[in-house]
């Protein structure tokens, strides 16, 4: 996309982690910055791994310093800087924020907002997993205790809260700019996460709770804003959707539609499904998620099928693949799941 856009006469940049770090293409971007603190107060402060070092991840810390003393901090310094740069080109900003990426660190301000008494346990039926296929869930489990969690939690809430603080300085510099009136602003991030849901504190799972993301886009002028659409879209959707937004017609043999039928009426028909797939080792997991349900398979359904209703079970804790009265419903997911099946 940022290659895309260069050779149609954009200014592109990326500051902080918008690919895997070191994975940029040679042509992507005008500047790439990677601002990092040049001092330690930062990673300094009260917190702990809160598997006492059994995992080199699970820490937090509640920071001594500021904002900027943060690589966030920085990138959003940097990104604004680059906005206010004078320049004849349109530009095309892609702005990594690091958090709510493990280590969980942020100042310690962003932690006061979240009295540990008050951040809920994990809840779910205690008999969850029985239904659940052994590949769903990744072999290697942390089994955080009650305190331990709620400590993540806490700690997740805060890393995002500094992230939303530090997307929010960016946002107002882009109001205050000449750019506002004609500048789309698309905000995600890659994968959600588990907190202790299934009894799992990560991601790579195809469970809601990791294969949603937030989206959120932003036309100037467009009304009415912050309508919301529920038919489920995917991130590849992103570049047809920008060049389209851009006026640009995208190369040929991309992976998903544009979406911008959905953004001028949200309540519109949609009938593509969102696709995810995660690796257990050599076993491929796939899943489609509908407007109403969630249909798994993996190793093809030879290691384990789920369904599950969102109309009545939002948290996925009954899998449904195995019910009659379901049967119907699993065989139009199938046969959409093969259909997607990608070609060798
Ligand atoms: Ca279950
Ligand atoms: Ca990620």
């Amino acid at each position: 996309l940022p290659q895309f856009l260069r050779r149609n006469g954009y200014f592109t940049a990326r500051v902080g982690k918008v690919y895997h770090d070191g994975m940029d293409g040679p042509d992507d971007w005008d500047v790439q910055l990677d601002p990092r603190p040049t001092s330690n107060i930062g990673r300094t402060g009260q917190g702990r791994n809160l598997t006492g070092g059994k995992f080199a991840f699970f820490h937090w810390i509640a920071a001594e310093g500021t904002d900027e003393d943060q690589p966030d901090g920085l990138i959003a310094r940097e990104a604004i800087r680059l906005l206010n740069e004078k320049r004849e080109k349109p530009f095309f900003l892609a702005v990594g924020f690091r958090k709510p990426h493990d280590p969980y660190v942020a100042p310690k301000k962003y932690f006061e907002p979240y009295p540990l008494e008050k951040i809920p346990a994990p809840e779910g039926p205690a008999d969850d997993e029985n239904d659940i296929p052994s590949a769903a869930l990744p072999p290697v489990r942390h089994n955080l205790g009650v305190e331990e969690g709620r400590e993540f939690r806490r700690a997740y809430y805060a890393c995002i809260s500094f992230m939303d603080a530090q997307f929010g300085k960016l946002l107002a510099a882009l109001e205050a700019s000449p750019a506002a009136s004609n500048t789309l602003i698309v905000f995600f991030g890659d994968n959600g996460l588990h907190l202790g849901e299934h009894g799992w504190w990560n991601k790579v799972t195809l469970f809601e709770r990791s294969a949603r993301v937030p989206l959120i886009i932003a036309l100037p002028g467009s009304q009415p804003p912050g309508a919301v659409c529920r038919q489920p879209v995917e991130l590849v959707s992103l570049y047809a959707t920008l060049a389209e937004l851009a006026g640009l017609s995208p190369p040929s043999g991309l992976q998903a539609p544009s979406i911008v039928p959905l953004l001028r009426a949200p309540d519109g028909p949609w009938h593509r499904p969102a696709y995810t797939v995660v690796t257990r080792g050599k076993t491929l997991g796939r899943s489609i998620r509908t407007a109403r349900y969630r249909y798994t398979e993996w190793d093809e359904g030879r290691q384990g099928v789920e369904l599950y209703d969102h109309e009545m079970d939002p948290q996925e804790y009954h899998n449904l693949a195995a019910d009659p009265s379901y049967s119907g419903v699993v065989r139009q997911l199938k046969r959409l799941l093969a259909a997607s099946k990608p070609q060798p």
